[in-house]
């Protein structure tokens, strides 16, 4: 291969791995799609997004805190008997080597417990989430109706 060649096709795969608008990178970590749902003052919130490993070490998602509310945690959805239910994760969310998770309706999500105040459309919910490794990516949750085009499936399925 000419050198040439070869830093043009660099070139190429610096632009197609770009980060999108409303990403966020954390390390080997990024951060994709945040969004959360209009909700009342006082009511519960949600948080989804997915969050990308690029590295060849697993990460966990320990926790997350947000000023928004009086309290955060990581939950998951799951259905047994036509009956949903959640589940505090305590444990958090492995993130695999070169993998994904989603937090999406249905599975993995944010609970924001008791919002001090009312999120309507358009509006913008900080939250930062807390990983073993003691880093912590601060995020905003953009609120919105539907959730984002081209979200990944719910949590569990992997993408490779
Ligand atoms: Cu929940």
């Amino acid at each position: 291969m000419s050198r040439l060649f070869a830093i043009a096709l660099t070139a190429i795969l610096a632009a197609s791995t770009a980060a999108q608008a409303g990403d966020y990178k954390l390390g080997q970590l990024t951060i994709r799609q945040a969004w959360s749902r209009p909700a009342q003052a006082g009511m519960n919130g949600v948080g989804f997004f997915t969050v990308v490993n690029a590295g060849k070490t697993p990460v966990t998602l320990k926790s997350v805190e947000t000023p928004a509310a009086g309290k955060a945690e990581i939950h998951q959805s799951s259905t047994k008997g036509g009956v949903m239910s959640m589940r505090r994760q305590d444990n958090g969310v492995v993130i695999p080597a070169g993998g994904q998770v989603a937090f999406a309706p249905g599975g993995y999500h944010l609970m924001l417990i008791g919002l001090k105040t009312a999120q309507a459309q358009g509006q913008k919910v900080p939250v930062t989430l807390v990983f073993d490794n003691g880093r912590k990516a601060q995020v905003e949750l953009a609120v919105q109706l539907a959730p984002p085009s081209g979200q990944a499936a719910p949590a569990g399925e992997h993408h490779h």
